[in-house]
């Protein structure tokens, strides 16, 4: 593989090149060996019974006439399309929902004091989400109508919440946090989530051989157990996170593998939870382990972060992200990570085989996430005793300093960006103090300064050239004026490639979003968390609908979603919820749909009749901007604007 074929990033680039110097195997060498099932990709193998797997490929010259393909049961290519499509939603719903599950966990544990390394940081966040799980916040006494006691309404809201998951009745209640006529279309079309587990077991049943045979009817399963991720386990992960470690506001970092310090002892934290790397942070900053450090010959301890648990620890602490999915494995191969920390979700299990090559500590620390290769060490994390693993954790680093080869290399390439956005700052940065919240925004994408609104999400995927559709599509999009809410990779991507600071926006912006992000102060492209904070961009278009001139809901904002490098089950829940949200959604690189043309005709075309939304797929960045724009435009003349 030519490095410069593989990505845009000259770190990335620097390092496959070592990685081919060394001969260790990346993914990127895998993606040139291994390429993909063409059967598979158009979404029509079906391998749900030992009968198949049964391949139904579309006849050369496409479908004249009736469609005759069947398994041998009969199912249709819809029906088996349908039936993969919503397995993927299970599968990514389960992951964001059993992370948000864990977190209420250690919530209650907080709450009923049994974890004492922890503490509720935030305490009026939750004050604000208590009244949806039904917690009083005031009592009356004498007549007098008085605060409750943090603590009292901290256990209830951790029982209530930890309670959606798997409720015998009623459906899910953050789903009234939503737009009124939102709500009301998922009533109509029968899609409110019960509760999580429920319709992700239900997706299960259903795709089993020989029950649900309507394409149709599979989707509305999809949808329940798609908004039961973001409006059920993502949204109260994040809120709960908020909580005990605090709410993001904007703060100054890094990102890219330069981030890495030759002369420090490096720990990277890779995964998803941020329960253990919070913990790993205060340990990483704590006097003993910093003179223990110094013990070793380092200069101190440099923590940094791979994926989702990088956008956790960078937005509320400034721990910088030393890279996105696909740049794992270098981070391995600059040989200077001295340990690095895995958790749960998009970790190779190659990182093994490339620790191997190096002195790398590579510490599993989940039970429901191990490796078998007898290399990788597993320290079992447990919130009751959550400062004691983290610092058994940072130690084990520090010892394998000066177990280093001579062979470094940290690529010099680093970017400073501005992190840390989210509902809340955004309010404070873009609301008006006389017209109320989200005003200030509202006010300029009625006068056309500002577009619309983008959020543009997800990962990166070795089938596209890395970063290269993250960059092109965002750098699109605010040269045409629209703002952009990142999370997740593309997040990592956009800090790297410079699009998070405030000077962005002369060099890329059109005039009106420039206009607007230098008087405000903020950069064009908003870092808003982690992959289950896309939670954050339905609250925040929530609060664009509430502060009024811009429609009754989502569907009625000049606003448009995109997942220009997904790879993950994860990506489809999401990219389904927002559909079901009311927004057009477009995905890079290809969508396992080409298979079932009518099936995908529903998901392109008729889902916009009921909720608003509707699936697309663009794998040319610069087209794909354009279709997102198109839909603004198409937003701003129904609105009059
Ligand atoms: O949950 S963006 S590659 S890290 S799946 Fe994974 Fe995709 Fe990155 Fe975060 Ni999200």
């Amino acid at each position: 593989v030519d490095p410069r074929d593989a990505s845009i990033d000259p770190a990335t680039q620097e390092m496959i090149q070592r990685a081919q110097r060394l001969q260790v195997e990346t993914v990127f060498d895998r993606a040139m060996t291994m390429k993909p099932c063409a059967i598979g990709m158009q979404g029509i193998c079906c391998k749900n019974c030992a009968m198949g797997p049964c391949r139904l490929p579309l006849p050369k010259g496409g479908i004249t006439g009736e469609d005759t393909r069947k398994g041998l049961c009969g199912a249709t290519a819809n029906t088996i399309c349908a039936r993969n499509f919503i397995r993927m939603i299970a599968g990514g719903a389960a992951a964001h929902s059993d992370h948000g599950r864990s977190v209420a966990e250690v919530f209650r544990s907080v709450a009923r004091k049994e974890s004492h390394d922890y503490s509720i940081k935030d305490p009026i966040k939750l004050v604000d989400i208590a009244p949806y799980f039904d917690v009083a916040t005031t009592v009356e006494v004498d007549g007098k109508t008085v605060d409750r006691d943090i603590d009292e309404i901290a256990l209830e809201v951790a029982e209530a919440a930890y309670a959606e998951w798997g409720k015998p009745e009623g459906s899910i209640k953050y789903v009234k946090r939503a737009p009124k006529p939102l709500q009301e279309k998922w009533a109509q079309e029968g899609v409110v989530p019960r509760n999580v587990d429920r319709e992700i077991v239900e997706i299960m049943h259903r795709t089993h051989m020989g029950v649900d045979q309507d394409y149709k009817n599979l989707m509305k399963q999809g949808t329940r157990a798609a908004l039961a991720d973001g409006w059920g386990g993502s949204m109260i992960a994040t809120d709960l996170q908020d909580v005990l470690f605090g709410t993001p506001s904007p703060l100054q970092s890094e990102a890219n593998l330069g981030v890495m310090k030759e002369d420090h002892v490096n720990i990277i934290v890779h995964g998803h939870e941020p329960v253990l790397s919070e913990m790993v942070v205060a340990a990483c900053q704590s006097q003993e382990m910093i003179a223990y450090a110094q013990e070793k010959g380092a200069k101190g301890i440099q923590l940094s972060g791979i994926c989702c648990t990088a956008n956790e620890v960078l937005q509320r602490h400034g721990v910088p992200p030393a890279g996105t999915f696909l740049q794992q494995e270098l981070a391995i191969i600059t040989g200077a990570c001295d340990a690095m920390v895995v958790d749960i979700q998009c970790i190779f299990q190659n990182l093994a085989n490339v620790a191997k090559c190096f002195h790398t500590k590579l510490i599993t620390t989940h039970p429901i996430a191990r490796m078998e290769q007898e290399n990788v060490i597993h320290i079992e994390f447990d919130e009751h005793h959550a400062m004691e693993d983290a610092k058994r954790i940072v130690k084990m680093a520090i010892d394998n300093f000066p177990n280093r080869s001579a062979d470094v290399m940290i690529p010099r390439h680093k970017t400073a960006q501005i992190a840390g956005f989210g509902v809340e700052s955004i309010r404070y940065h873009l609301g008006g103090t006389f017209r109320g919240d989200y005003y200030t925004l509202n006010d300029n994408i009625i006068n056309g300064r500002i577009r619309g609104i983008a959020g543009v999400v997800g990962c990166n995927n070795a089938r596209t050239k890395h970063n290269e559709e993250h960059i092109t599509i965002i750098k699109e999009l605010i040269k045409n004026d629209v703002i952009v809410l990142t999370t997740g990779c593309s997040a990592i991507a956009a800090g790297m490639h410079g699009l998070m600071t405030p000077g962005a926006a002369a060099v890329h912006c059109g005039p009106g979003l420039a206009e607007v992000c230098e008087t405000v102060g903020i950069p064009p492209v908003l870092h808003l968390g982690s992959c289950v904070d896309n939670s954050r961009i339905l609250l925040a278009a929530t609060e664009v609908v509430r502060a009024g001139g811009l429609g009754n809901d989502i569907s009625d904002l000049p606003a448009a979603g995109s997942a220009p490098e997904w790879m993950s089950e994860k990506a489809i829940s999401i990219g389904h919820y927002f559909v079901a949200s009311g927004v057009y959604t477009v995905f890079g690189y290809s969508l396992p749909l080409e298979g079932a043309p009518v099936f995908k005709d529903y998901l392109y075309k008729d889902m916009e009749r009921m909720y608003g939304g509707m699936w697309d797929c663009e794998p040319d960045p610069v087209k794909h901007a354009h279709k997102m724009i198109a839909h603004i435009d198409k937003k701003r003349k129904e609105l009059g604007i």
